[in-house]
């Protein structure tokens, strides 16, 4: 008896050691909403991702992705993961200025000179400050992915000064400084959600967007467009949101393993996204576009004019964020 005791708990054991990752992980269908589509590099990190998660849950979480705004656009996506109902979604942080308003900061003005300084705030201190502010609004930010430095499409004349800005009608993201940025440089600005944008361009309701080289090639705003600048007047980071909602309720280990493979995701998604920049530059180039750049004086002129833009909005991002990011970026230049 007593040997059959110990066999049994010996069995018991062996059983427990055998098998011990995969008892941590339950089956998941976790919904991932984008507004671009699935040729964008995003598509490239999630399959990355994808792969990673199969590796650690033994296929147990499974992302599937919607492509297109298909759930709703990045706002809508982003409350349905607030209340519980939706798993994640892919968005620009420039949308949700309305909930948290210190987001705003990484939409001013000419912030950022290059990949590098972006991905080192991002990945950073700063970034995990910017994360607890989403927590408290119910999102976990699992990583920041990159939609990129935005350059200006228009139908109606070529862009190579400050003064050529004015009166085009642009559409901007839903968010104020990007409404103030554009209304400075003498721009028709209007505030409109992505998914509206080919139809306004096409149907000429608006002349003019701006979004990365990237965007403009995967959701074939060339097709609508007749002019390009290379403007770089900001950068717009991806946040891989999560609803802190679901994300609670699961276990330790499903929560590690989305963290670490949001992290490879985004590492694929940024090398496959700065490989695309130029070749989608190309493509656009292809297609019959005019592509303008700015002269060094002519980008430091509209750098400096842009620069009210900061003060007006920096009680409202946070002194202290504005103020943070600043800090960071000089020690990031060496100064
Ligand atoms: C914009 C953004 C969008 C992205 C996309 C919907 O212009 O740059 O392209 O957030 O995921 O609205």
């Amino acid at each position: 008896m007593r040997k059959l005791l110990l066999t049994t708990t010996a069995i018991a054991f062996a059983v427990g050691a055998a098998a011990p990752a995969m008892a941590e992980f339950n089956s998941r269908n976790i919904r991932v909403s984008n507004g671009i589509n699935q040729d964008h590099p995003v598509g490239n990190g999630i399959k990355a991702m994808q792969a990673c998660l199969d590796d650690k849950s033994g296929g147990k979480l499974k992302l599937t992705a919607f492509w297109g705004g298909a759930l709703g656009g990045d706002l809508q996506a982003t409350q349905a993961l607030r209340s519980g109902v939706q798993e994640a979604v892919v968005t620009s942080s420039s949308p949700l200025v309305g909930l948290i308003p210190s987001l705003g900061v990484f939409d001013l003005p000419f912030l950022f000179a290059n990949d590098k300084e972006a991905d080192a705030v991002m990945d950073g201190a700063f970034g995990d400050m910017m994360n607890k502010k989403l927590e408290e609004q119910g999102l976990v930010n699992l990583a920041y992915w990159e939609n990129g430095f935005r350059n200006l499409s228009n139908s109606k004349h070529a862009v190579n000064k400050w003064e050529d800005f004015s009166g085009l009608k642009v559409r901007v993201m839903q968010n104020n400084i990007f409404l103030d940025t554009f209304q400075n440089l003498g721009a028709n600005a209007t505030p409109m959600a992505f998914g509206e944008v080919f139809s306004a361009l096409e149907t000429n309701a608006i002349d003019a967007q701006e979004n990365p080289y990237v965007t403009i090639d995967t959701s074939k705003f060339y097709e609508v467009q007749k002019y390009i600048t290379e403007t770089n007047h900001a950068y717009t980071p991806f946040l891989f949101l999560f609803s802190k909602p679901i994300f609670d309720s699961y276990t330790p280990e499903e929560q590690t393993a989305l963290r670490e493979c949001a992290v490879i995701g985004r590492d694929e998604e940024r090398k496959v996204i700065r490989e695309l920049n130029q070749k989608s530059l190309e493509k656009i180039k292809a297609a019959g576009l005019e592509v303008n750049s700015l002269s060094p004086e002519e980008q430091a002129r509209i750098r400096e004019k842009s620069m009210v833009v900061y003060e007006k909005h920096k009680a409202e991002i946070g002194a202290d964020v504005v103020d943070a990011v600043l800090a960071d970026l000089k020690k990031i230049r060496g100064q």
